[in-house]
């Protein structure tokens, strides 16, 4: 028998709007690979368990004030301290799903309308972080959203910055088109997993002429 070279496991992310599901969706795909017999890790940005992390938890759940762009270079580098990480985990043959990533990162920083804080320098830091194989952006109408209940306490989960979040992540989305594939979230839980997994798995399928995780530019 000769020996199989390793195969490398996918970056997948899950992007979306608050009350998109993407985090139960998230689940879901991971149980759904598990089953099919792929080695699967989930990770969530942001990770408020490291010490940048818990700067951003508590800014987040308004304990505490940020510059903005201040704010905005914590979150992206709680995606720089876990970089190695992914791509070690990728690396060994493990897909790894990650709920929200870069996209967020630009699109609700860019959201504050700050003069000195566009979308391109928002993206910025972005630059160079582990490369999705594929973006699933998890896509629901405003009145989806409403019927899913009220908005939480944080920071963020208001009606003006999520009609920004949504106008903004259109624009970033189709300047990284390539990588992003849009989901009707507005479907019921089955039926919208039942499309993740599969375009999960055919981007699994689909490694080997992708080559090594690339970077995002
Ligand atoms: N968020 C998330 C950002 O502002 N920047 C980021 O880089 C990331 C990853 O944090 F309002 C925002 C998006 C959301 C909040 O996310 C917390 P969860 O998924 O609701 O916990
Ligand atoms: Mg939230």
């Amino acid at each position: 028998l000769e020996s199989q070279p390793m195969r490398r496991g996918a970056l997948i992310i899950v992007e979306g709007l608050d009350r998109a599901g993407k985090s139960s969706q998230c689940e879901l795909l991971r149980d759904q690979l598990l089953t099919k017999g792929h080695a699967v890790e989930y990770i969530r940005f942001p990770d408020r368990t490291t010490p940048i992390g818990k700067l951003i938890d508590s800014y987040l759940r308004n304990a505490s004030h940020q510059d903005d762009h201040s704010i905005h270079l914590l979150f992206s580098a709680n995606r720089w301290e876990l970089a190695k990480h992914i791509q070690d985990t990728v690396a060994n043959g493990t897909t790894v799903i990650v709920d929200r990533y870069s996209y967020s990162g630009a699109v609700y920083s860019a959201a504050k309308a700050n003069p000195t804080l566009s979308l391109e320098w928002a993206w910025q830091p972005e630059v160079g972080l582990p490369r999705p194989d594929i973006c699933l952006f998890l896509s629901i109408s405003p009145e989806e959203a409403a019927k899913r209940g009220g908005f939480g306490a944080e920071r963020y989960e208001n009606e003006t910055m999520q009609s920004r979040v949504r106008q903004l992540f259109g624009t970033l989305l189709d300047r990284q088109r390539d990588d992003v594939c849009v989901i009707d979230a507005g479907r019921t839980v089955d039926e919208v997993s039942e499309e993740i997994v599969d375009v999960a798995v055919k981007c699994i399928s689909r490694l080997d002429a992708i080559g090594p995780l690339r970077a995002l530019g």
